[in-house]
């Protein structure tokens, strides 16, 4: 066993050794076909030795573990946000702030802005842990199994230590192109540009998927760096020695003429580079004057990005569309013809509402300059008015609603046309979108289309039509066939079991988001006591204004909506949160704040539903074991995760960590139970 864990260790160093050079010094050392001969060789070993597996092995990085989703990720330390500058004199003006703070002349760094997916990686003890992507900053998405996937993040570093690395994950272009052939030859939708390839290919659930895409990565910050670099310079050159690949035309720059010289080497480069970049960021270098300089609501004063100016086209304004949202809000929105924009085809811009159009004074007809907000909606920026031939026609906005006809509102002081008939097509449509979407009931396939032909169909008019449901109905429906019916069934049938709070947010009360159903399911903890709350009670709440609480009053005195709660009641919804969860909340319970990673396969629930019931009761889903674990749930034919965490508990026992088979599970899920009512 010696012997092989030996030849095992062996042929991993090496490894990492030949990507080492091959991905960061871009210096192979070995043929392609060596490489490939020498990972096989490790696989076969470990197919052979599953006990054996670590997850920083090379092997990890070929994907094939499904993931149920993603575990959410809060960033301890924030993933700060950058402000932009769009001119050189905004340039200036933060040159000027920094100097004057600092009483002297400044270091610069100035970097490329690579157009990727800003993702946070963590190693413990030169073992890369755990990776996520920025999310809000405070909160985003464990990507672990998929980051593992990226033949250039080191799995193991050069050297042992405990740090957190902040950088970009993106799609060469050249990959980008070739999954787009690929893509295009099977018929599947076309991704607009390489950014959106990355986010797709980092958010798939098979990560086998993920390892075909060449996914790349640069590291370009490293948190807490005390002790370790006390310039950013330093700090770039530190992680590319540990293993990490680090962009190489970052460059110092003493001043904001050469900081300029910099951005103009960047606009003669970027078209030439194998990755996309939209800017350049520029920081400062000294990480005490850094810490100096500290930060505003939510960027740091010490770096500021600077974005390329965005592309725009013109194109021909040939109509105006109206659509009519689940609030009832009419928004406008131009065709046009169309036109190549940053990475895609744009045939249509938003025009917000009527005051937009009035202010641009866009008419049918008109030639008009577009651009990419935020680089995704396009977005009418002016009217060419010297192209006008007088034959343009303005427009004004309906006053009855383009879908039911009745009267459109406009409430005093508002932007937004609402129509306000409840039983507006349109409306009533959007609210069973809204209903079955990923953030509220989450009912799988049940998605925009088959909700329009179930419409048509006339089998569902309001959200408690969908609990009504019978296979032999589905069947009769356009494009729904003997599986997909079957699974539309028990997925509808599922989602019966879905929190309060998701049921809540479902319903679609004005101004109600997710955040807010959340507040009041763990408030008021039943309907009936939410229902009887007055005006008074809910605006005590915090983050509940005086308009929500408004928005829900007016919600349950309507007894239509009375009468679909009854009836939703009846189909078995969840009409209370969950006892055993609000407990968890408080930190009671055996899975309150502990971290489980769940593996193999259950008889009981699909490994879904074991972790949102973990969740539920406070607990934190992990893809991978590590110290940090305290219970692995193991179903049949659990494999690496749970030789694992053998492994684990057999070198430190003194280590918290449980191995659960599937009757400890529900055994800990009932005890809580027990206890919970025991108290009752
Ligand atoms: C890059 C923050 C600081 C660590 C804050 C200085 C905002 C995306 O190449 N440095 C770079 C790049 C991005 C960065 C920082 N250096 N922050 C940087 C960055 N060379 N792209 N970003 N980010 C990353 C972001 N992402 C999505 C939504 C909002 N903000």
């Amino acid at each position: 066993m010696k012997e092989i864990q030996k030849q095992i260790d062996d042929l991993r160093e090496k490894l990492r050794e030949c990507d080492y050079h091959y991905h960061v010094l871009d210096r192979p050392l070995i043929s392609d076909v060596e490489y490939d001969r020498l990972l096989h060789e490790l696989v076969a070993l470990e197919e052979q030795y599953p006990q054996l597996i670590t997850p920083d092995s090379p092997t990890q990085r070929i994907g094939g573990e499904a993931v149920e989703g993603f575990g959410k990720v809060t960033h301890q330390i924030p993933m700060l946000s950058l402000s932009n500058a769009f001119s050189e004199a905004d340039l200036y003006e933060f040159d000027a702030r920094v100097q004057q703070i600092a009483g002297d002349h400044v270091q610069y760094v100035c970097e490329l802005k690579i157009d990727g997916l800003a993702t946070s990686l963590l190693y413990e003890g030169g073992v890369f842990i755990r990776g996520a992507t920025r999310g809000d900053g405070v909160t985003g998405e464990d990507i672990t199994q998929n980051l593992r996937t990226i033949r250039v993040l080191p799995l193991r570093l050069r050297e042992v230590q405990d740090i957190m690395v902040r950088g970009e994950s993106y799609l060469p272009r050249a990959e980008f192109a070739r999954i787009n052939a690929e893509r295009a030859q099977k018929g599947e939708p076309l991704f607009a540009n390489p950014r959106n390839a990355a986010a797709g290919s980092l958010r798939q659930l098979n990560t086998a998927v993920t390892a075909q895409r060449k996914l790349a990565f640069f590291a370009y910050a490293l948190v807490q760096p005390e002790g370790i670099a006390t310039t950013q310079t330093q700090a770039l050159a530190q992680m590319e020695q540990w293993g990490f690949p680090v962009n190489p035309h970052y460059r110092k720059c003493a001043s904001i003429s050469e900081i300029i010289e910099y951005i103009r080497f960047a606009e003669s480069v970027r078209k030439t580079l194998p990755y996309d970049i939209d800017g350049v960021v520029i920081k400062v270098d000294s990480f005490a004057l850094q810490t100096k300089l500290g930060m505003t609501a939510k960027s740091p004063r010490f770096a500021i990005s600077y974005k390329f100016t965005a592309e725009q086209v013109e194109s021909r304004v040939r109509g105006i569309e109206l659509s009519v949202g689940r609030t009832g809000a009419v928004t406008p929105t131009a065709v046009i013809e169309p036109v190549f924009l940053a990475g895609t085809t744009v045939s249509r811009a938003t025009l917000h509402n009527e005051d937009f159009i009035q202010e641009k004074d866009v008419r049918i007809g008109d030639l008009v300059v577009v651009q990419k907000a935020g680089d995704i909606i396009p977005e009418i920026i002016r009217v060419v008015k010297v192209e006008r031939t007088g034959t343009e026609a303005p427009y004004s906005m309906p006053t009855v609603c383009p879908v039911c006809q009745m009267p459109l509102v406009r409430a005093e002081g508002k932007v937004a046309l609402r129509c306000v008939n409840p039983k507006c097509p349109a409306k009533q449509l959007e609210a069973l979108i809204h209903f079955a979407s990923r953030g509220a009931m989450n009912i799988d396939g049940l998605g925009e289309m088959i909700i329009e032909s179930l419409v048509k169909a006339g089998l569902v008019q309001d959200v408690a039509d969908f609990y009504a449901l019978s296979k032999e109905q589905l069947l009769q429906v356009d494009r729904i066939g003997e599986k997909s019916a079957m699974n539309l069934v028990q997925a509808i049938d599922a989602s019966r079991r879905q929190p309060f709070e998701r049921l809540l947010f479902g319903l679609g009360i004005r101004l109600v988001g997710e955040k807010a159903a959340q507040t009041l399911a763990r408030h008021f903890l039943t309907l009936d006591r939410l229902m009887k709350a007055s005006g008074e009670e809910l605006e005590g709440i915090s983050d509940i204004g005086p308009k929500m609480a408004e928005s829900i009053l007016t919600y349950f005195r309507d007894e239509q909506k009375r009468a679909l709660l009854d009836r939703l009641q009846d189909y078995g919804l969840r009409f209370d949160t969950d006892l055993v969860a609000s407990r968890a909340l408080i930190g009671d319970g055996p899975f309150a704040g502990k971290t489980v990673v769940v593996t193999g396969t259950l008889a009981e629930f699909s490994r879904q539903q074991a972790q949102a019931m973990i969740e539920e009761r406070g607990g934190k889903i992990a893809n991978t074991v590590s110290r940090k674990t305290s219970y692995v749930v193991a179903g049949e034919s659990a494999g690496s995760k749970l030789a694992k965490a053998e492994e684990l508990i057999r070198a430190n026992p003194e280590l918290p960590l449980k191995i659960l088979n599937e009757r400890d599970f529900i055994a800990l899920l009932d005890l809580q139970q027990e206890v919970i009512s025991d108290r009752e």
